[in-house]
């Protein structure tokens, strides 16, 4: 199967034998479809019944568990409650030093320009389509202290500020009736976002970490935080933005992450 370690090298494990399938399947799936499947109220051939898959072959598979992810994107979407708010931490728990993650080496980490940086705001947006730096730190600004989560077993809880980004996408003039925000990041990674997750109060276009200018490593100029979401969706480095109601995937969602990726 072609299915993926978090972060890791493509995954080479081939299942041939039911066991191994189902062990990919467990790692694969997120809930609820993980929990009925370890409920043992759905079995693998079960489920494989339902969404029309044979189980012979690894295609079969594949696209089972994608029609699978596909589904818990519409159930985790009708869970989210927009009101419901993350927890938030004292500073004493802040986690020094906090990790650093990306597909790539530290010493790969892209070096951006602050002078020359410029946010695109594109799609379906009729305001200021082309912001700098200075423009965003001059928006009206705020602290969170949240845990982020990481899909490969680890969590941190570290201190972000910046603009809470629903203001940001007013000021933008970004049609909030679109599905989707997607967020293009300066070393080309790229994730996206359901309309109500980038109108929620917690998700901030993050400017600074623990009081300080965001780090390099930590996606200087700007990143998104979303403590209502995984950390693959916590984008670095953006470059740019679209409001868009075409399904924009992202780098790691097109290798079989969960779209929604709640946490
Ligand atoms: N641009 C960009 N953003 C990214 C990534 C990346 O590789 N590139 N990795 C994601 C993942 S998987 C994690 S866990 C977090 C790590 O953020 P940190 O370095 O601030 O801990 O960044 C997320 N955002
Ligand atoms: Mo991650």
């Amino acid at each position: 199967m072609a299915l993926r370690k978090p972060h890791g090298k493509p995954g080479s494990t081939l299942a041939s034998h039911g066991d191994a399938i189902l062990k990919d399947a467990h790692k694969a799936l997120k809930d609820p479809a993980r929990r009925l499947l370890g409920k043992r109220i759905l079995s693998l051939g079960g489920l494989a019944l339902l969404s029309g898959c044979d189980l012979n072959t690894d295609k079969s598979v594949n696209t089972m568990l994608r029609r699978i992810s596909f589904f818990n994107d519409e159930v985790q979407a009708l869970l989210f409650d927009p009101n419901r708010m993350a927890p938030t931490y004292p500073e004493s728990m802040i986690t020094r030093p906090f990790p650093f993650n990306a597909f790539y080496d530290i010493d790969d980490v892209p070096d951006v320009d602050a002078a020359t940086y410029r946010l695109q705001v594109g799609g379906l947006a009729n305001g200021k389509r082309v912001w700098t730096l200075d423009e965003l730190h001059a928006l009206p600004q705020q602290d969170q202290i949240t845990r982020h989560i990481c899909i490969e077993g680890w969590s941190a809880i570290g201190r972000w500020g910046g603009v809470r980004f629903a203001d940001f996408l007013k000021r933008a003039g970004a049609d909030t009736t679109a599905r989707f925000v997607a967020l293009h990041c300066a070393d080309n990674y790229w994730t996206s976002i359901d309309m109500p997750t980038a109108l929620h109060a917690q998700t901030l276009l993050t400017l600074t970490y623990d009081g300080q200018v965001l780090p390099q490593k930590y996606g200087f100029p700007m990143k998104l935080r979303m403590p209502t979401k995984l950390g693959y969706k916590n984008p670095k480095h953006i470059v740019a933005i679209t409001v868009t109601n075409e399904y924009p995937g992202g780098y790691w969602e097109n290798q079989g992450y969960n779209w929604f990726g709640g946490s």
